[in-house]
């Protein structure tokens, strides 16, 4: 089954939308599968943004993701990298669909609530830098057949 990562960043920890993310995942069907609520280091943050390094906007991204705690959560299902992004919105909040939670909760795209995966490929690393292999939980729900098929 295919896993992903999201972070509730620390604007919606701050706005208590933690629950609301939960929320959301839980009844498109979404499985929860590790949990924590976290201050993010200066290191763990420069490893999750290595990608943006150099950018303009860095500086400020890596004082935000700092600034307060996050919830960071693996879930997975079917599609999971996907469905995940779809149900968080586009980056840019004014660009995300209706319905979605950008699109819902948040208005600048420095602020924009979330993270999700983009990938498999990094689903997997970015899993692997937040959690340890003993964090992540194999479990049944009741649900799995109703909704997994
Ligand atoms: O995966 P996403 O969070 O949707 O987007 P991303 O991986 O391209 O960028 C990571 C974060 O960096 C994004 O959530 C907000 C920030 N960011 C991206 N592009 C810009 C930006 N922030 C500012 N201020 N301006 C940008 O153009």
């Amino acid at each position: 089954m295919e896993r992903t990562f999201v972070l509730v960043k620390p604007d919606g920890v701050q706005r208590g939308l933690i629950g609301e993310v939960i929320a959301r995942l839980e009844k498109r069907g979404l499985k929860l599968t590790a949990a924590k609520f976290l201050a993010v280091s200066n290191d763990l943050a420069e490893k999750h943004y290595a990608v943006h390094k150099g950018k303009d906007f860095y500086p400020g991204l890596i004082r935000y993701i700092t600034s307060a705690p996050v919830m960071a959560m693996v879930w997975e299902g079917t599609n999971a990298v996907a469905v995940v992004r779809q149900t968080m919105g586009a980056t840019r909040p004014w660009e995300a669909a209706p319905g979605s939670i950008r699109h819902d909760f948040a208005l600048e795209v420095g602020r924009n609530l979330t993270h999700a995966s983009d990938s498999v490929e990094n689903a997997q690393a970015e899993i692997a830098l937040w959690f340890s292999p003993t964090e992540l939980v194999e479990w049944q729900r009741c649900s799995d057949d109703w909704i997994f098929g």
